[in-house]
């Protein structure tokens, strides 16, 4: 089971589920007007870039957005949320001094796409530290996630690494949640995109925010043209990786801690 918490639970109480269970939810965390206005924003895109990222993995009836993180508006703020900053840092950020944003994906899975083959986050890393986690992903429902339209399929206590192929589906649950919600889940917990077997389509931004000593899965200096990140606040700048890990990693002349010229 994925423990569903509304937005006045502690932080605590989320992230010792999140540690427990691998996965959590904070339902109802933002607005319908919030999420519509998110969802306005993402429709162009989704028209004219979605199609660009089917295969086999990604399936060929869901529609993706590639680093949404690139698009000035409320998308940007839902990625940076701070209730999310907060959740990233009281979970990974004792391996860090700071932590970065790892990869943004928008996900509109369509009438008659299949479940997604489970998966976990992290593995592109090639290595892994006992009792670290390298990164950790937030998935916001733009829609209400159900089990018939295809809400992510996660395995409670995967993070315990089993081999993926060990998994029945016994063991899968469906994050369902209302629209406005997030799902937390570890970089090591399996989990995958879900069948829409409904009518209309599933809508969801999912992010993964990682070590600051990691190398970023996205390349976001590349995915976010400088004259965007330049317009974007201190904190969405930093989470780009636009600051140094301690004194000597990324070091740039621009570094707002001021490392470079000491
Ligand atoms: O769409 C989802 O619910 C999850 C997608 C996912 O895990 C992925 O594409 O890596």
């Amino acid at each position: 089971m994925i423990k569903t918490f509304d937005r006045s639970a502690s932080n605590d109480e989320v992230v010792q589920a999140l540690k427990k269970d691998g996965g959590v939810i904070i339902a109802n965390l933002v607005s319908d007007e919030f999420v519509d206005s998110v969802s306005t924003q993402l429709r162009s895109t989704y028209d004219s870039q979605g199609t660009k990222h089917q295969d086999d993995f990604n399936g060929y009836t869901t529609l993706r957005i590639h680093a949404p993180i690139r698009l000035p508006g409320p998308v940007v703020d839902l990625i940076a949320h701070p209730r999310v900053m907060e959740v990233v840092g009281l979970t990974i950020g004792k391996d860090c001094d700071n932590f970065q944003l790892g990869s943004s994906t928008a996900i509109e899975i369509h009438p008659g796409e299949t479940d997604q083959e489970l998966h976990r986050d992290d593995d592109m890393y090639p290595i892994r530290f006992p009792n670290v986690e390298f990164q950790m992903s937030a998935m916001w429902s733009l829609d209400d996630f159900t089990e018939e339209n295809g809400a992510t399929r996660v395995v409670p206590g995967s993070h315990d690494l089993r081999d993926v192929d060990d998994v029945i589906e016994d063991d899968v649950v469906q994050a369902v949640m209302p629209k406005g919600s997030v799902l937390f889940y570890l970089g090591s917990t399996i989990h995958g995109g879900g069948a829409n077997n409904s009518d209309a389509p599933r809508s969801g931004v999912i992010s993964t925010y990682s070590l600051g000593w990691l190398r970023q899965e996205d390349n976001q200096y590349l995915c976010v043209p400088r004259n965007v990140a330049d317009s974007y606040p201190e904190d969405v700048r930093r989470l780009l990786g636009y600051q140094t890990h301690g004194q000597y990693l990324g070091t740039y002349p621009g570094d707002p801690d001021g490392f470079w010229a000491e």
